[in-house]
């Protein structure tokens, strides 16, 4: 195989997870913009995530949020996405909309509410196996606003605590992704705040439990591609939550401020094995005022373009510039598959995928936007909280 058929097919066995939650409703803390043809439940979501999948070629599975996405027969809705061509990707979990966790859910002082909190990540692994998904995401809102709020080394243990339980109930073959982020809604402590702890955490409880990296939920400057190769090398990196950042958490398309960086990721990657492996690589984006859909096109195609550069990386020259010490030439290498135009080439593989080469102008042309406008009307459209 020519190194360039090689660069194709790992190209053509991408799989790029679009989250249920791109296709409802959406907004800031300021306002909901609601669009015409949003989905009115999760099965609709599943349709609009079928397009994506059906005019990428890469993005197979569609990841639930719950309670958004609850509903009464979990094997049915696994078995619409089926018959659409994709699958059920990871359990999202949620203990931040409830009144009960005000000072936290499984890190709450009050072990009724821990106990409530882990019911429901159990509750998670039940809808995983209805739905035949290999992970269950974890995120938790946690931590405190003031100092002396509460005990933050309590916190850690009631933490440890939860997640062991929940741990022990996964089967075989499924996953727990520990998810951090350095701050919001809590302002000073946060209990899953970095790569570090959530890397403590999943160590102790053992191999089913990996980290997940979400590009938004890092300090300015922060050098995520470093995590990134930290994490791969020790084998914890269970996948990422991609999106933008621009100022802080912005869940924007994934490359939008900065896609220099993805490459950055994608190369160490790559350079990680973990392109071969079981990361996961997930969107975890809204789109607030632009078109959801071909935003969602338009951000696994920026993933790809990223995947695209990061294969085309010489590793030969750039490993002969590293071991002579030549600086410059060692960074041009690098550089030189950045500045690619991997366009063409994507063209080229969806097309030997049997897709249209531009999927922004399939989708457009396809009609299915107009449809579900026509069609969508009446109940209630999908959104943050339904
Ligand atoms: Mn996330």
């Amino acid at each position: 195989m020519t190194e360039l058929a090689a660069v194709k097919a790992a190209l053509k066995t991408q799989a790029v997870e679009t989250p249920s939650w791109a296709y409802g409703n959406s907004g800031t803390r300021f306002k909901v913009f609601a669009q015409a043809g949003v989905p009115r439940d999760p099965f609709e979501k599943l349709d609009d995530a079928a397009k994506v999948h059906e005019f990428t070629g890469v993005a197979p599975t569609v990841a639930l949020h719950i309670p958004w996405d609850k509903v009464e027969d979990y094997a049915a809705l696994a078995e619409h996405a089926k018959a659409r061509g994709v699958r059920i990707g990871a359990i999202n979990s949620n203990t931040f909309q409830d009144d009960d966790y005000r000072l936290g859910s499984i890190c709450h002082p009050d072990a009724a509410v821990r106990k409530k909190a882990v019911g429901h990540l159990l509750e998670c692994v039940d809808i995983m196996d209805a739905t035949g998904s290999r992970d269950l995401k974890l995120w938790f809102a946690d931590g405190t606003n003031y100092p002396g709020q509460d005990d933050v080394r309590s916190r850690q243990d009631r933490l440890a605590e939860g997640l062991a339980e929940v741990y022990e109930r996964l089967g075989e073959g499924q996953r727990m992704l520990l998810e951090y982020k350095l701050f919001e809604p809590a302002f000073y402590t946060t209990d899953v705040p970095d790569w570090g702890t959530a890397y403590a955490h999943c160590l102790k409880l053992g191999d089913k439990a990996q980290v997940v990296v979400d590009t938004g939920h890092h300090a300015p400057g922060t050098n995520i591609e470093f995590i990134v190769a930290t994490l791969l090398r020790e084998g914890k990196l269970g996948g990422f939550d991609f999106n933008s950042r621009f100022y802080a958490d912005d869940d924007l398309m994934v490359g939008a401020a900065d896609p220099f960086q993805l490459f950055r990721i994608m190369y160490e990657v790559v350079r990680g094995g973990g392109f071969t492996s079981d990361v996961a690589f997930m969107l975890d984006q809204c789109h607030n005022i632009e078109a959801k859909i071909p935003a969602i096109i338009r951000s696994v195609m920026n993933v790809q373009e990223a995947t695209a550069k990061a294969l085309l990386v010489d590793a030969e020259a750039l490993a002969a510039a590293q071991a002579s010490g030549d600086v410059l030439g060692a960074n041009a290498v690098l550089m030189d598959a950045y500045d690619s135009d991997v366009r063409p080439l994507l063209r080229e593989v969806r097309q030997e995928m049997g897709l249209a080469p531009d999927p922004m102008a399939a989708y457009r042309e396809c009609g299915w936007a107009e449809k579900v406008v026509a069609e969508r009307v009446g109940g209630q459209q999908a959104g943050w909280g339904a």
